[in-house]
């Protein structure tokens, strides 16, 4: 069967993030990939010294209802940026009209990073959210947004007592699976901690000083499509690790590209990661 992934997420024209990024990686992975755009910005909102927002939440359900009268649905939905905290429940209306039977639902909780929410966001948008998370079948949080999803203080230096901790919050929230990023216990390592069926199973690899922009949706895009290709959580996290280190690898000694990773130019070796 030929999938059709649907990935519900902003597209900010320019930055390397969101939908520009999904959309060709999950090309790449050979799926077909419908959008959903969440909100339209000029540029991201990390590093920038403004944008444009247009919030994109009215067309959701008009847009639904277009695809129930075509019944066009979906093998996978794929969810990240998402423009405001009324979205959030057309989101859980359109994953539950709209995706097969048997179809997972991937949740990347994209809210904020570094200790901090992004801009725009506040508790209200983490406490819808925390709900869109119980009801996926795979969410991707990073550190600062499972604290935020636990109500836990987030912590920059941390061992697997506080991971620990994170996770079993996690889970008595509602969240089945479980793929953590940017987990580093060491100041030289970082790595990805997968939570599946009582078990946890951590991915760790080199860590690369500096931190680039959008790689969360950059390995979340690069997850979903080695998940939607067959792959195992785990050996779809280890390939998603490997794409995104080699285009921040691709992209650091460029100081004009501060604002997103070269994603592009480390596609051929996902392709083939990927068994192509
Ligand atoms: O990469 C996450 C992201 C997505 N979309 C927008 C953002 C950010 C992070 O700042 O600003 C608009």
């Amino acid at each position: 069967m030929y999938k059709r992934i649907l990935t519900i997420q902003d597209i900010s024209c320019v930055g390397q993030c969101s939908l520009t990024v999904a959309l060709p990686i999950l090309s790449a992975a050979g799926l077909e990939t419908a959008i959903l755009p969440s909100a339209v910005l000029s540029n991201h909102t990390g590093g920038f010294s403004g944008w444009t927002f247009t919030d994109l939440t009215e067309d959701m359900p008009k847009i639904c209802e277009r695809w129930e009268t075509e019944k066009i649905d979906f093998s996978a939905v794929y969810t990240g940026y998402l423009g405001s905290t009324r979205q959030i429940g057309y989101v859980k209306d359109i994953v539950k009209s709209r995706l097969v039977n048997g179809g997972r639902f991937i949740a990347d909780p994209a809210m904020a990073d570094n200790g901090k929410l992004y801009a725009g966001f506040d508790n209200a948008f983490v406490n819808e959210m925390k709900t869109l998370c119980a009801s996926a079948d795979i969410i991707l949080p990073n550190i600062t947004e499972a604290a935020l999803l636990t109500d836990c203080e987030y912590r920059e230096t941390y061992d697997s007592a506080y991971t620990d901790m994170l996770t079993n919050k996690l889970l008595e929230m509602g969240a089945k699976t479980i793929v953590f990023t940017g987990i580093s216990y060491k100041p030289e390592t970082t790595g990805v901690l997968v939570v599946e069926n009582g078990a946890s199973k951590y991915y760790e690899h080199r860590k690369i000083e500096g931190g680039c922009h959008g790689t969360g949706d950059v390995y979340a895009s690069a997850f979903v499509g080695a998940l939607e290709n067959g792959k195992s959580t785990y050996d779809a996290a280890v390939i998603a690790a490997d794409y995104t280190l080699e285009c921040i690898e691709k992209t650091l000694g460029d100081k004009s590209h501060w604002y997103g990773v070269k994603f592009e130019i480390a596609l051929p070796s996902y392709i083939k990661a990927l068994g192509f």
